[in-house]
């Protein structure tokens, strides 16, 4: 075909062939890239004809099978609901405004100025870790970009990086974080974007270096991130050496960066409860003051498992307002025992400025409350959040879909779980520990996890769980509940057993150091001669193939319209699938491509 494009082509008929000729007439090779392009399309999809998906934590078919319905948003005749649409171009109203134009404190003002209440919706960041394992494409965000830019002008911010996002994009999807934040903010200029990051720890397990850290923050500000969510595991800001800085690490380089800085506390315990005698008032009022003092922009209340019930968050969102009058507070919690929508709407009648939710459809359970039902309820107040029900049903009814189309994920989570008031599992831990627990098949092995998991926290000196301390405690139930070991069994055998690793770095202190200190002599026994630390430790969108036939195996005679560049679409029809190959492990699989049939030669893994 190459030779056939250049024995045609215009300029070489005209005899007007030169030595640059090859270099001068790219187009030429357009036909060559493409059809490596659809070659590689072709493996990948014959491989799914063979093999199925292998995304790991799949589980069956995508529970879609139709293409998704894009919603149109109603238009605004009245100025009162919202900038007018333009169905060509995202909306440029919107908070972003003020970042870019006045700078971050000038945001936090205006954020605590505003007379409503905010919300940031999680949709694109923890509503899909919490619901469906972070396996969220960034082209099913991409498909309801622009939309989400008219709908949601009034919000806080998008939450759409930073968490697990960033790994899972590049270990499971194939994907690039990178340019899935560029690609948004191209598509959605006026709302801030929000990322979680774990302190000194990044967007990753374990702590880097400082140049990693200021480094990453400034790309990522240059990559059009708004607004950096800093919080460390165990609420360990760190020392005043500077190298063994903890989230005052995350603080400074965000700030350095040019970001808003929103600092968290993490929510453990139950505050409002007599029975509290660690994470109390007074020990969360000393830390807020600590933050404060690091010259924060915005403070986050972080209830990354949904423990904060409406009489705590009355007290404590209130407590701190009375406090700090300007500082602006952003509250955030999970569904999981199913409070958290009592919780928000009594945060923003004590002073709260903005408020976590995720759209309808992804949202309740262990993921964050429903918009819809905040968003409403805030209405009837004088606290509205300047988002629109009508919108709201909009963007629901494209979630709803792409819901389906990720029930591959889903956990199994299927209703409330008030337990979580005692064993305190983040959300995405949660929903992830009870898909491994269930995988084994074993009825009561989930129950048995959480218990085991409120006997390691015990024996962790009960600490904040988190990104990763909440993995210790994790891994350390796992392994407890594997050996049948009680938690007298694992202190009278500490000296001689063998923990998890994790487990043992928790101890020496890689994570930091946990309110009210380690446990003596549980820490002696397990960490014996390894050392203490007592500070830190040093340690392109050419070709998206749809969610649908990313996932799902393609069926015999099913045509897929897939686009490679723009204007240029692949129509795909899986045409037959050879039988093994004789000595080899291989099959021949047949596609129909724009009506020409081409074999790919696919491995058989089975
Ligand atoms: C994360 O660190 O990924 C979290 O979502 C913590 O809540
Ligand atoms: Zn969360």
């Amino acid at each position: 075909p190459f030779l056939f494009r250049l024995l045609t082509h215009d300029i070489f008929i005209g005899g007007k062939t030169w030595t640059t000729f090859i270099d001068d007439t790219p187009d030429l090779f357009k036909l060559v890239q493409s059809q490596n392009r659809a070659q590689k399309l072709l493996a990948y999809l014959g491989d799914l004809a063979v093999n199925g998906s292998s995304i790991k934590g799949q589980t069956g078919e995508p529970g879609l099978k139709t293409d998704i319905v894009i919603p149109k948003l109603q238009s605004r005749e009245d100025p009162e609901n919202g900038p007018p649409l333009d169905p060509y171009v995202p909306c440029t109203v919107g908070w972003r405004n003020i970042i870019v134009e006045q700078g971050p404190e000038a945001f936090a003002k205006a954020v605590r100025d505003y007379p409503g209440c905010l919300i940031m919706d999680t949709t694109w960041r923890d509503a899909h870790q919490s619901l469906l394992a972070t396996r969220l494409r960034t082209i099913d965000m991409v498909n309801i970009a622009k939309e989400t830019s008219y709908a949601l002008a009034n919000a806080y911010s998008l939450e759409c990086w930073g968490g697990a996002t960033f790994d899972v994009a590049m270990r499971f999807l194939y994907e690039d974080p990178w340019e899935r934040l560029r690609t948004l903010r191209t598509l959605v200029p006026n709302i801030p974007f929000q990322a979680l990051v774990r302190g000194a720890n990044g967007v990753g397990y374990t702590s880097y270096p400082d140049n990693a850290i200021y480094d990453f923050s400034k790309k990522a500000v240059e990559n059009g991130l708004d607004i950096f969510r800093v919080f460390d595991s165990l609420n360990y800001i760190g020392t005043f050496l500077r190298v063994l800085n903890k989230m005052r690490l995350g603080i400074d380089a965000a700030k350095k960066a040019g970001g808003v800085v929103e600092a968290v506390v993490c929510y453990s315990g139950d505050v409002a409860s007599p029975k509290e005698t660690k994470y109390t008032l007074k020990y969360y009022l000393d830390f807020v003051d600590e933050l404060v003092a690091e010259g924060i922009h915005v403070l986050g209340v972080k209830d990354m498992a949904g423990l904060l019930k409406p009489q705590a968050a009355t007290l404590l969102i209130g407590a701190i307002r009375k406090a700090h009058p300007t500082l602006p507070i952003h509250v955030h919690s999970h569904d999981t025992a199913g409070i958290a929508t009592a919780s928000m709407l009594a945060a923003a009648a004590a002073g709260a400025d903005v408020v976590d939710v995720a759209i309808d459809s992804m949202s309740g359970l262990t993921s964050q409350p429903s918009m819809g039902a905040v968003v409403t309820a805030l209405e009837q107040t004088s606290l509205g959040t300047g988002i629109r029900y009508e919108d709201i049903q909009a963007l629901n009814l494209y979630w709803s879909q792409v819901r389906l189309l990720y029930g591959c994920f889903e956990a199994n989570v299927r209703a409330s779980d008030s337990s979580v008031f005692d064993h305190e599992m983040p959300g995405g831990q949660y929903t992830n520990l009870m898909f491994q627990a269930s995988q084994l098949g074993l009825g009561t092995q989930w129950t048995e996890i959480k218990q085991k998991y409120i006997e390691a926290n015990d024996l962790c000196g009960n600490i904040i769980k988190v990104t990763p301390s909440s993995k210790v405690v994790g891994d350390f139930a796992q392994w407890m509940t594997s050996n049948s070991f009680t938690k007298a069994d694992v202190v009278a055998r500490a000296e001689s057993l063998d923990f998890p690793s994790s487990v043992v770095e928790f101890f020496q202190g890689y994570l930091g150091q946990p309110v009210g200190g380690f446990p003596e002599p549980l820490r002696s026994h397990i960490i014996r001669n390894k050392p203490k630390i007592d500070g830190r430790s040093w340690a392109t969108h050419d070709s998206v193939i749809p969610t649908r036939y990313f996932l799902g195996r393609p069926e015999i005679g099913e045509e897929m319209h897939i686009s490679i560049e723009k204007g240029k679409t692949l129509i795909i029809r899986l045409m037959a699938v050879g039988p093994v190959v004789e000595g080899r492990a291989q099959r021949d699989v047949w596609f129909e491509v724009n009506g020409e049939v081409r074999p790919v030669s696919v491995e058989d893994k089975s």
